[in-house]
């Protein structure tokens, strides 16, 4: 067990010592004011007389393990580090400063731990303030929510992502709570396979905006909607919640917009621990699928509020179902497109192109792009199919020379579209493109080779500009 000495027992040396005596610690205390050693010693405690910066005090500790100096002479204490370390370096100094000028002194006379009490008080008052704001909020969110005259819609985004759909379900937990009922309605499709198997196996209820008619609903909240561009909700927004800000102006009796953390999924964490819900496994394990989703794996934009969000949820989720939706169970129809990607696939140094043929689930191209860049040898990969007459293209890159977004953009910038960045990208170019000719059922196999042979070649080109000009940015 460690050995303390604390030298100068002003207010905040007594604070200190009293709780690591209280801990059971061995604690020498060293003042230089007699009739206060003298009360401490009358407590029971081990403490003795002498001045913090004189050179035999050093001596008088020097068995401790960890001293601690505490007077609020700063002189004094940058004496008494200057004895210890003059004497040995492995005891461990945690010393008081008194701004922050005197801090880089005492660290640099060799002090382990320098303590400003300045601005320990400052971030106690920051937290404060955060908690203090927080709790406000919490209170307005339960005031809307409580406020709703019959059904709350809760509306995720475009073609929703995992942060959106998160965060909806948390809100729908939050409205639960407060007795108040929620639908979670969306826009577009859930597309992405993995968003499926999010969906799927935490089984959270989506009901498209179309399928319902809004003005059946007395509350209508908008749950991370900024990046998925224009929000054409025909209703008052009441609840608006989002890490991003949005570009119009919404009028929501509620809203909380944060650009500090990086998920909505982080917002609507800390209102579940402010209101102190015990939180179905569902909806912690999609909240926490949702942080690392959108912080792709902590590795973009992470701040700590989303590393404490994600700390406060990792118990309660289900780790296996994370498992599952990360690498979800392939369609037949991927594992079809796979196989023919396999099999028909050019590769040009590390550069995998291939041509899947005629497809009928789009999403498969890209869960086959993904896959294909687990080949030995591989960094960059593009998968195309055709869906009635239009050839869509998927393409990855581990390749941290190449942006694959780039390569996608240059290569069919006067022909089709494409998006994407760094690491993924996507193209849609009209079949007829490369051939002047309409797509007839007859000329199908043709039109296929025709465009095979331009597809592939446009790529391997747009590669090899790409890669030999070296570091073009991601
Ligand atoms: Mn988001």
């Amino acid at each position: 067990m460690s050995t303390y000495a604390i030298l100068g027992c002003g207010s905040v040396g007594h604070a200190v010592a009293e709780e690591l005596v209280e801990r059971g610690k061995d604690v020498l205390i060293v003042d230089k004011d007699e009739s206060r050693v003298e009360a401490l010693r009358d407590q029971d405690l081990n403490a003795q007389v002498a001045d913090v910066r004189d050179e035999a005090v050093a001596g008088l500790v020097e068995d401790r393990d960890v001293v601690l100096i505490m007077a609020s002479d700063v002189d004094a204490n940058e004496a008494a580090v200057e004895n210890i370390r003059g004497r040995n370096d492995d005891q461990f100094v945690v010393v008081r400063a008194s701004d922050p000028v005197t801090s880089d002194e005492l660290t640099e006379l060799g002090a382990d731990v320098v303590i400003n009490p300045s601005s320990v008080i400052s971030d106690a008052a920051l937290r404060a303030l955060e908690s203090g704001e927080l709790e406000y909020k919490a209170r307005q969110l339960a005031d809307v929510v409580s406020a709703t005259d019959g059904r709350l819609a809760i509306i995720a985004h475009d073609n929703p992502d995992p942060d959106s759909i998160a965060a909806a379900a948390a809100l729908q937990a939050i409205a639960d709570h407060l007795g108040v009922e929620a639908d979670i309605l969306y826009f577009g499709d859930i597309g992405h396979q993995e968003n499926r198997a999010f969906v799927n196996l935490l089984e959270i209820e989506l009901t498209h905006y179309d399928d319902v008619d809004i003005d059946d609903y007395a509350t209508v909240a908008l749950v991370d909607p900024a990046k998925a561009g224009e929000v054409e909700v025909d209703h008052d927004i009441d609840i608006f919640i989002d890490h991003y800000e949005l570009e119009a102006d919404i009028e929501a009796e509620f809203a909380d917009v944060r650009p500090s953390v990086s998920a909505t999924s982080t917002i609507l964490t800390k209102y579940i621990q402010e209101f102190d819900l015990s939180v179905s496994q569902e909806v912690a394990t999609a909240l926490l699928y949702g942080i690392r989703a959108e912080t792709l794996d902590f590795r973009r934009d992470t701040t700590p509020a989303d590393l404490t969000a994600a700390a406060y949820l990792y118990p309660f989720a289900d780790h296996d179902t994370l498992e599952q939706v990360e690498s979800p169970n392939m369609s037949p129809e991927t594992l079809d497109v796979l196989a023919e990607a396999i099999t028909s696939r050019e590769v040009q140094g590390s550069h995998l192109v291939s041509n899947a043929g005629f497809i009928s689930e789009r999403d498969a191209l890209s869960q086959a792009a993904s896959q294909l860049l687990n080949l030995e040898g591989i960094t960059t990969t593009a998968v195309f199919g055709i869906v009635e007459d239009t050839i869509y293209l998927a393409a990855r890159s581990k390749d941290i020379r190449l942006n694959i977004g780039r390569v996608l953009a240059d290569a069919f910038v006067d022909i089709g579209e494409s998006a994407g960045h760094s690491t993924q990208a996507s193209a849609e170019i009209p079949l007829g493109i490369f051939t002047g000719i309409e797509t007839t059922e007859e000329n199908r196999e043709t039109l296929l080779s025709l465009t095979e042979e331009a597809v592939t070649r446009k790529l391997f080109d747009a590669m090899g500009v790409e890669s030999e000009s070296g570091n073009n940015g991601s």
